[in-house]
């Protein structure tokens, strides 16, 4: 083999037991470690909805991993309502350590 393919973040950790299903999981720090926020399916089914990411007011450009543990395709954002640039949480990918543009970076989400 010529050169090393490593695997992404979303193939190489497993899901965190903190993160129930049906749930997305974000996180403070890297290793889904540090302060949780929790979104449900159902809500992020409900979004877009103009204000909602004043519900991750206090993990503003803080989340650093996450486990998406629903069957939707999340988007991350870097701006307030969906603006900025975007970083896509597939379906039951777990990610722990966001991409270093991404990392505490985000400051809206919603399903994509
Ligand atoms: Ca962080």
């Amino acid at each position: 083999m010529l050169g090393l393919i490593s695997p992404s973040p979303a193939q190489a950790a497993s899901t965190p037991a903190s993160c129930p299903p049906n749930m997305l999981c974000t996180y403070g720090d890297r290793g889904f470690r540090g302060g949780q926020l929790n979104i449900t399916a159902n809500n992020i089914a409900n979004i877009p909805t103009p204000g909602y990411s004043r519900t991750i007011g206090l993990f503003n450009n803080r989340i650093s991993s996450v486990s998406n543990r629903t069957d939707r395709p999340v988007c991350l954002y870097s701006q307030q309502n969906r603006q900025g640039n975007v970083m896509r949480v597939g379906p039951h990918e777990n990610w722990d350590q966001l991409p270093f543009w991404a990392e505490d970076d985000a400051e809206s989400l919603s399903g994509c």
